[in-house]
């Protein structure tokens, strides 16, 4: 298990406006993946970042009077600052403006170009500045750009083209062959059945209608289409060379997983394949096209003016209160939704309720009947079993869960075993079996809560790390690795525990 590496990526996000929390829920997913194989002992590598380059970026720059540079300086630190509020546990942020970034797609372009990819031609289309992105006139919705519904402008450049109708046939085969490759299932079938199936033209794969790129380095009018730079970070980064790649790049290549939202599947599982192809390298495991978030059912937008921000949301409710909402309401394959009404009722029901009260009362019990100290007892009766199991059929169907990349639901199977907790709090009584001075079965129910809290706890630690690390505190023990919950009864007899401080404090009633 030691040697088993794990690369997973989320998309590098634009570097045209602060991140909304849409946005945000794609990074704290790849981040609970990332902790959670951590937590199996697995060797992670999680890469995360910016995507700098494009016309929309320098259009941007120069309506504020920056450069571009500038412009997306600030971004780019603002977007890596969300991140951190979201106690992200990124192993590298890339910016696509980087040096090292920049010379590995020249040098790409160059080896695209001498292999015979990559031609000179003229490029004539319709053009939608706002995605950057060439049209044909079948594409068009209504006459209007189909990804964003703004117009379009007929355009004609002088051109780089990527052969992409070349890899046509062997990316068809290769999708039906790896059932897996593209999750969830519908999105396979859309981009089999409405992109590559009806053929797919050249791709057009330099600009020279603008400066913000990457020079093309042997024709400098030329700037490198922003998806081919883009694209490429996933290699770049860990040190991809087309002369000699390094041994960073032969450990983590190729990727487990890209995590990326539903909008973007199709660059990554038409464009990024066949590039990776005609450099002669292997795909990603898999891609992983989440839904969306929407906010009261409509869908967010930085230009729509509807945008809720993670660290408005963190502000009031907490870092791990707003990575809970993200990661429990969003289901595998269909969109979600956020309004604060919402958050605050899964806040109460589910954090302040079932997880902060299970744990503040078991450790005020364990204070108010045994000083703090941790005690047992040999009692055993059937009700122990049902909670025992509970707690220890857990891990697999989390594990499992994570696995299918059905994170919502793995959340899911870590609370059951806090309702579980809790039911066995109301049908043991211990504060009846205080009163009838039973000890030794109030030690035994009281120890049973301490270690099955625990054992939640560890799972719970790659969702919520900051509630986790505070619930171990409050155990008073270290006991915390996936090592530790392989049996119940580890947590250590005769400790004292600390005082319980309340973890999720209820809100009463909202200001918005
Ligand atoms: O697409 N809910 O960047 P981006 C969930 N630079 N996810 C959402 C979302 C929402 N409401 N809105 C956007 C780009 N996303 C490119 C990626 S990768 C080589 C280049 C997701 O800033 C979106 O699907 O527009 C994407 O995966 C990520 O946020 C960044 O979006």
């Amino acid at each position: 298990m030691e040697n088993k590496k794990f690369y997973i990526s989320t998309a590098i996000a634009y570097t045209s406006g602060k991140p909304h929390i849409g946005n945000t829920y794609e990074i704290v997913l790849a981040d609970a993946i990332a902790r959670f194989k951590r937590l199996e002992g697995y060797q992670v590598y999680f890469q995360t970042g910016t995507d700098e380059h494009g016309e929309k970026i320098e259009i941007k720059a120069t309506e504020e009077g920056k450069t571009p540079k500038e412009f997306v300086d600030e971004i780019s630190a603002e977007i890596k600052r969300i991140w951190d509020i979201m106690n992200v546990s990124y192993d590298k942020f890339v910016r696509t403006t980087d040096d090292i970034h920049k010379k590995a797609v020249q040098k790409i372009f160059k080896k695209m170009y001498d292999n015979g990819d990559i031609y000179l031609g003229q490029y004539k289309g319709l053009y939608c500045t706002p995605c950057e992105s060439f049209w044909t006139e079948t594409q068009l919705i209504d006459g209007k750009c189909p990804d964003c519904g703004r117009e379009v402008t007929e355009s004609s450049e002088e051109a780089y083209f990527f052969r992409l109708s070349k890899y046509q046939e062997k990316l068809e085969k290769y999708i039906e062959d790896h059932p897996d490759f593209i999750q969830p299932e519908s999105r396979k079938n859309e981009m089999l059945n409405n992109f590559i199936k009806p053929g797919l033209q050249d791709l057009c794969v330099s600009r020279t209608s603008f400066d913000w790129g990457i020079e093309v380095p042997f024709d400098k009018k030329h700037v490198v289409y922003v998806w081919l730079d883009a694209l490429t970070n996933y290699i770049t980064n860990i040190g991809y060379d087309v002369d000699n790649p390094s041994d960073e790049f032969k450990k983590w290549w190729p990727a487990d997983i890209h995590l990326i939202g539903k909008d973007i599947v199709r660059f990554h599982s038409i464009y990024w394949p066949a590039f990776l192809w005609s450099l002669n390298l292997e795909l990603p495991k898999k891609i992983f096209g989440h839904p969306w978030l929407l906010s009261n059912n409509d869908k967010i937008g930085k230009s729509r003016g509807n945008a809720i921000y993670a660290d408005d949301l963190v502000e009031k409710y907490g870092v791990d209160a707003v990575r809970y909402y993200l990661l429990h309401e969003i289901p595998y394959a269909n969109d979600g939704n956020l309004t604060y009404e919402l958050l605050e009722e899964r806040y109460n029901s589910d954090l302040a309720n079932i997880l902060g009260n299970l744990v503040n009362r078991t450790i005020s019990m364990n204070k108010k009947y045994f000083d703090n100290i941790v005690v047992n007892s040999d009692s055993k009766e059937e009700i122990d079993d049902s909670l025992i199991n509970t707690v220890m059929s857990a891990k697999e169907k989390v594990e499992k869960c994570i696995d299918e990349l059905r994170i919502a639901d793995a959340l899911d199977h870590v609370f059951e075993i806090f309702r579980r907790c809790n039911k066995y709090i109301d049908e043991t009584m211990p504060w009846i079996l205080a009163k009838d001075e039973n000890k030794d079965r109030l030690k035994k129910v009281i120890y049973n809560l301490l270690e099955s809290i625990r054992i939640g706890s560890v799972l719970l630690s790659p969702f919520l790390p900051e509630t986790s690390e505070k619930i171990f505190k409050e155990l008073n023990t270290e006991l915390n690795s996936y090592d530790s919950i392989k049996e119940f009864g580890k947590l250590e007899i005769g400790k004292s525990l600390n005082n319980p401080e309340p973890l999720f404090i209820r809100i009463e009633k909202s200001a918005n």
